[in-house]
């Protein structure tokens, strides 16, 4: 985890530097190329197969023969019900008559693997004898008919579902002209940042600004998903860019396809894709975005087959095969993982009347409930065969935050029906405070790591977003101490805007120290960069929600300007790698959460607050909003959605 390339970028892992950018055509080669053989391996398997069948069937008229139990799989079965014996049995009991019956039956075998093997070297001397382009592209035509087949099956019309008020969906425009100039700059940067990548990134994961094409990462698989598409939408629309929100819905609708062999995080994609998708639909109505999310919530199941029902960190689209990250604890799964999924299947069982999303993550509460928990702290890894906790590791920033984040918020989306998970966060939040929390010598509060018994004195850029977190719960926490909560999220607000501000370039490095009379400075080298990462804006948000002190503002102001100052290129906008040098060199990355999260919050600071208000929706840890579900009186399971 100390290497730049284990990382974790997303409350979670990612190689952050130096990341392996894939170069898209020339994946398409290896495609082509792996095709191919693959299509000469099996025909190569095959014959073989019949060779191996042909010359070393046994003659059992000559040897006695075991019933290995095999001959279900080799042979065709026999229906011994309709007083039929299995062809293994033949070969033990065949005596005279029964003899001869079997040598017929053998030699009839034999027969129909000669004429199959023939027929097989046959197609393979006429496939041969074709041209690559004429292979690959009978390959492409089967390929397109298994794909016009799922699209069949999977565009099946959803039940109608009333859908839950939508209120606050307007422009938000504030009356003061200083601030209505600052909402349009940030306006300005997102249009900067989707026009780059609609010319040099279109399709791609992400866009490498400099380079000036796409960019991905392993999250994503190996498949252009058009992650940046479908996470900008709704700022897009919030932002009233409607041509350019129309341009992703017409890209989304010809071509995101998720029936392909490629490996995705099931937690990039949950936040990122369906949250993305889900709020698309419920901002604007249209129906290809519920579509698409159903589509791939699908694909995400399989992730599920696991004996404690965690799913897996990865799971292949296709195959529905899953597995965990190779560096994770013991083959654990991530708490930051399997816990934030919670918004976005609940929402797919209010919208599809199928209540399987919802049993999903309900199992994992209720596994979660039962379990001991060190101090009353959740560590961050748990294997998903053996049910145990791995490394006793807990975070509040990367591998834990959104955990405790969505148990808060599904709380809050239930229109504070859910007590189960207030009470969750409550408890959760009261370790946190008694143990990770502390105030640093020079008065400032930070929220540190457990590790193995001790308190690392070191807090991550991933980490301020408890700032927001904390202010949003303070109303309904337990013992009425909401000025306590809405104090501790000022707190926290406060230290990571010094964590910026001690900087040179005026933006947040990555992880930062309390330690040997430094704070809030990252000390090491590959703690020091930025990549666009959105959690401070999104708690000065919040704590501008909640307390319209200016000083947000002013903060959310000087964090644009800087970003603007020094992540802005000509092709988009790019992290870099030291924010304490005064010539910082690029990443070369435009993360897609920059336009999903980092300028929406800003937008929203500089919006009034009947834009999205926080009582009817709740935002996904990627900055999707989804609506409230007003489900008073009445469980999930009973009700009217689910038929
Ligand atoms: C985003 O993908 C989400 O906010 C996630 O929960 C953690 N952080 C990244 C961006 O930093």
């Amino acid at each position: 985890m100390t290497t730049p390339a284990l990382l974790p970028l997303s409350g979670r892992r990612l190689p952050a530097l130096n990341l392996g950018a894939s170069s898209f055509p020339h994946h398409r080669a290896t495609l082509r190329l792996s095709e191919k053989f693959i299509l000469l391996l099996i025909l190569s398997a095959f014959i073989t197969l019949c060779f191996g069948a042909f010359f070393f069937l046994p003659d059992s008229s000559k040897h006695k023969r075991f019933d290995l139990g095999l001959e279900d799989v080799l042979i065709p079965h026999v229906d011994t019900s309709k007083g039929g014996k299995s062809l293994g049995s033949f070969l033990i009991h065949g005596q005279g008559h029964d003899e001869h019956r079997h040598r017929e039956e053998e030699e009839r075998l034999r027969n129909k693997i000669r004429a199959d093997h023939e027929k097989a070297l046959e197609e393979a001397k006429e496939k041969l004898k074709k041209s690559r382009d004429e292979i690959q592209a009978e390959i492409q035509t089967e390929k397109n008919k298994v794909v016009q087949e799922l699209k069949k099956k999977d565009s099946k019309p959803l039940p109608p579902v009333p859908l839950p008020n939508l209120i606050g969906i307007n422009s938000g425009e504030p009356a003061d002209p200083d601030i209505r100039e600052k909402r349009n700059k940030i306006k300005e940067m997102m249009k900067h940042a989707w026009d780059n990548y609609r010319q040099y990134g279109w399709g791609h994961n992400e866009l490498k600004p400099i380079a000036r094409k796409g960019h991905s990462t392993n999250i994503f698989g190996n498949s252009q998903m058009g992650a940046t598409i479908v996470d900008a939408l709704d700022t897009l629309y919030i932002m009233g860019l409607h041509d350019e929100f129309r341009e992703g819905q017409e890209w989304i609708d010809k071509n995101l396809d998720f029936s392909v062999n490629s490996e995705v995080s099931v937690f990039e994609v949950n936040i990122r894709f369906i949250g993305g998708l889900l709020a698309a639909y419920y901002l604007s109505g249209q129906e290809i975005f519920k579509i698409k999310a159903v589509q791939l919530a699908g694909k995400l199941l399989p992730a599920f087959n696991t004996p404690t029902g965690i799913p897996w960190a990865m799971v292949n689209l296709k195959s529905g095969v899953g597995r965990n990250w190779g560096w994770a604890s013991a083959g654990s799964s991530i708490l930051a993982e399997f816990g934030t999924l919670h918004m976005e299947f609940v929402h797919l069982s209010y919208l599809t009347g199928d209540p399987v999303y919802y049993n999903k993550v309900m199992h994992i509460r209720k596994l979660l409930q039962k379990m001991d928990r060190p101090n009353g702290l959740y560590p961050n890894y748990l294997n998903p065969r053996t049910g145990r906790w791995g490394q006793h590791h807990t975070s509040v920033g990367g591998l834990g935050d959104s955990f405790y984040e969505y148990l808060l918020k599904a709380w809050l989306m239930s229109d504070k029906t859910d007590t189960e998970a207030r009470k969750m966060y409550d408890d959760a939040i009261e370790a946190i405070e008694k143990h990770l929390i502390r105030k640093s010598n020079g008065g400032l509060t930070f929220i540190g790591e457990w590790k193995n018994g001790h308190l690392e004195r070191k807090m991550g850029h991933l980490t301020c977003f408890a700032g927001g977190m904390f202010a949003l719960g303070a109303d309904g926490s337990r013992d009425d101490k909401a000025g306590h909560y809405l104090q501790l999220g000022a707190e926290i607000a406060h230290t990571c805007h010094e964590s910026y501000d001690r900087t040179t370039l005026k933006l947040g490095p990555e992880a930062f120290k309390f330690d040997g009379g430094v704070e809030a400075v990252a000390v090491r080298q590959n703690e020091k960069y930025y990549i666009l990462r959105p959690e401070v804006i999104e708690t000065y948000w919040y704590m501008w929600r909640f307390t319209h002190d200016p000083k947000y503002r002013q903060w959310g102001w000087e964090a644009t300007q800087a970003i603007d100052k020094y992540c802005r290129v000509s092709g988009g906008f790019s992290g870099v790698k030291d924010v304490y040098s005064s010539s910082p060199t690029y990443d070369d990355v435009q993360q897609s959460f920059f336009l999903a999260e980092t300028l929406k919050y800003l937008y929203l600071l500089f919006s009034n607050d009947d834009l999205l208000p926080l009582d009817n929706w709740v935002f996904n840890t990627e900055a999707h909003p989804l609506p409230v579900l007003h489900l008073a009186n009445t469980t999930l399971s009973g009700n009217p959605a689910y038929r």
